[in-house]
């Protein structure tokens, strides 16, 4: 059986971390969280979990940098490891823990990366305000017009690596931070010739804690585009 493990980062998710663990412990998966020192207590609350359910990991760090840092912390440790599979995923339920095996499945029938998309027919999103979804969507279009590539969802942060990719990245040259984190590491893919297949998700907007979404996170993302487009091959 090949290894997947699930990098789920919080911050301040108290709310919603044993909710999830629960709701992804059928599916056969190891799950490490990776805890920002969230102040509300959520990395007690993993450590706590972690102890009694066997598939659960908990990696900590001393503070909140964002999603970036934090997934890359977490790529390093599942590779080191041993994962086939690295996934990619929020702790707030706008990502259906029932979605997790078909994005596994999709990389073991030959996709390299495999992405959950709301932007291909069957995808979509549930209880998004029509400000939030147009942000999303022309997110996506403008960073899928300046890079050139077909990918439809290339914000979204439901993904599944094979081993391979993340391997054959330079994580150490990944500065993103916010959204800006999931266009590079999709782009770094496909430029090295890796195979992406978009799969059809319904992304919910989340019901507990709060968003951390921000207006820097944003502008890194308009600015991080054209810079990827230029510098990397
Ligand atoms: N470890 C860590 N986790 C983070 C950080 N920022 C966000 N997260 C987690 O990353 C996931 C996605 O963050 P959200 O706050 O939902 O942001 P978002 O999904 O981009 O925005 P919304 O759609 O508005 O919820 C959640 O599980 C957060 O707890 C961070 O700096 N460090
Ligand atoms: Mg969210």
């Amino acid at each position: 059986m090949p290894e997947a493990t699930i990098c789920l980062p919080t911050y301040n998710e108290r709310e919603n971390l044993e909710k999830m663990l629960r709701a992804l412990a059928p599916h056969g998966v190891h799950v490490l969280v990776i805890d920002d020192n969230s102040p509300d207590g959520t990395g007690q609350i993993a450590d706590d979990l972690a102890r009694e359910l066997d598939f659960v990991s908990v990696l900590h760090r001393d503070k909140k940098e964002g999603l970036g840092p934090a997934y890359l912390a977490g790529f390093r440790r599942a590779l080191a490891d041993g994962a086939d599979y690295v996934l990619e995923m929020d702790c707030d339920f706008s990502h259906d823990p029932a979605d997790v095996p078909r994005l596994i499945a999709a990389c073991e029938e030959g996709a390299d990366l495999a992405l959950g998309s709301r932007y291909v027919p069957g995808g979509g999103t549930r209880n998004w305000g029509l400000l939030r979804r147009a942000i999303s969507w022309g997110g996506s279009f403008y960073a899928r017009l300046l890079l050139g590539v077909r990918v439809r969802d290339l914000t979204g942060g439901f993904k599944c690596f094979r081993r391979a990719v993340l391997e054959a990245l330079d994580l150490d040259a990944i500065g993103s931070k916010g959204y800006a984190f999931q266009i590079e590491m999709t782009y770094r893919a496909m430029c090295k010739g890796f195979r992406v297949q978009e799969v059809p998700i319904t992304f919910a907007d989340r019901t507990e804690g709060t968003s951390k979404m921000s207006k820097t996170i944003f502008l890194e993302a308009v600015v991080k585009v054209p810079l990827l487009r230029m510098t990397v091959r």
